[in-house]
């Protein structure tokens, strides 16, 4: 199969420090109308790390609001544009996507969006409304390897880079959108003063879907029948999400994702780390762990 011209299309972005978060220009290029942007009460937030599970979660997510009601979106509409990306600014002679405005030309009542801002960076209009917000968590060596690849095959990120310099970056906190540390604490402690934010792993979702799509319909007030749950657990399986063009990624197009270096739905495992992970890489990640993750209440599973 031949390699697509992403290459030629869009070189790899630089990094760079901004208020103390690693981010590139993505996705601090729209700043302003990002932080202007105006919360509707009923707005519903699905926040993660990147690689932590928000298209499947926005999947349910959509699943739970319209698939009764507009089963046509889940063939006709990628999910990138049902659940858009707020903070996403991308300019080139291909394509434009500025997720400022294709949230705000939603039609859909509530609107889902997606974020990967670390709590300090949401637009304060989704406070100052109230807004629910599902916070998704992914165990940090899993997260890792997602991101590695997504990094490898995904144009519009800088490069990955070897695994070996990669693990050492991901442990400074030099990802884009910053220290996974950071971000899984930060939302979590806001937990504590915030009621509306909802906070679930990505390890609970894989051990028992129906189960947390039960709290994730009692977080959102949603009565839903244990037929209709059934049916979403089905749906967001993760072959069937793989398959799914409207789910998986495949229509982004525009040069964009190397799905011949690594698709986009990629193995939806809980413990690929350890594929990659040498001994004396996983000695010194939980070294480092205890270290940074000094807050024991916030405890995740499958890091050993
Ligand atoms: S992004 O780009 O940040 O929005 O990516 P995100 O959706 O957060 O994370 C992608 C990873 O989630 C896995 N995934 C799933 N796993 C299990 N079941 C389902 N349904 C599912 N949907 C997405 C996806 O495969 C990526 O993880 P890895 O480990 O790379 O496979």
């Amino acid at each position: 199969m031949s390699k697509p011209n992403y290459d030629e299309l869009a070189p790899r972005p630089e990094v760079f420090d901004f208020n103390g978060v690693t981010m590139i220009n993505a996705f601090t290029d729209n700043w302003e109308n990002v932080q202007n942007f105006q919360a509707r009460p009923d707005d519903i937030v699905v926040a993660t790390y990147p690689k932590a599970g928000t298209t499947w979660v926005s999947c349910i997510l959509d699943l739970l609001y319209f698939g009764q009601t507009h089963p046509e979106r889940q063939t006709s509409i990628p999910i990138y544009l049902r659940v858009p990306f707020l903070e996403m600014a991308l300019y080139s002679s291909e394509i434009n996507f500025v997720g400022v405005d294709i949230v705000n030309k939603l039609d859909t009542s509530p609107r889902l969006i997606k974020t990967h801002f670390p709590v300090q960076f949401l637009p304060k209009s989704f406070w100052e409304n109230n807004c629910r917000i599902v916070y998704v968590a992914r165990n940090a060596k899993d997260n890792m390897v997602s991101y590695f690849h997504f990094d490898r095959m995904n144009a519009a990120q800088p490069a990955a880079g070897e695994w070996k310099d990669f693990f050492q970056r991901f442990l400074d906190g030099k990802m884009v959108f910053g220290s996974w540390y950071d971000h899984v604490n930060g939302w979590w402690q806001k937990k504590k003063t915030y009621p509306n934010l909802h906070y679930m792993f990505f390890e609970d979702l894989a051990e028992n879907t129906d189960l947390e799509i039960t709290k994730l319909c009692s977080f959102l007030g949603l009565s839903v029948s244990p037929e209709i749950r059934q049916h979403i657990t089905g749906e967001v399986q993760f072959d069937n999400m793989k398959n799914n063009s409207m789910a998986n990624y495949s229509t982004l197009g525009h040069g964009i994702m190397d799905f011949n270096t690594s698709p986009f739905m990629r193995k939806g495992k809980v413990g690929d780390w350890k594929n990659h992970f040498t001994v004396a890489q996983n000695e010194k990640f939980d070294e480092d762990y205890q270290q940074k993750m000094k807050d024991h209440t916030l405890q995740f599973r499958s890091l050993l």
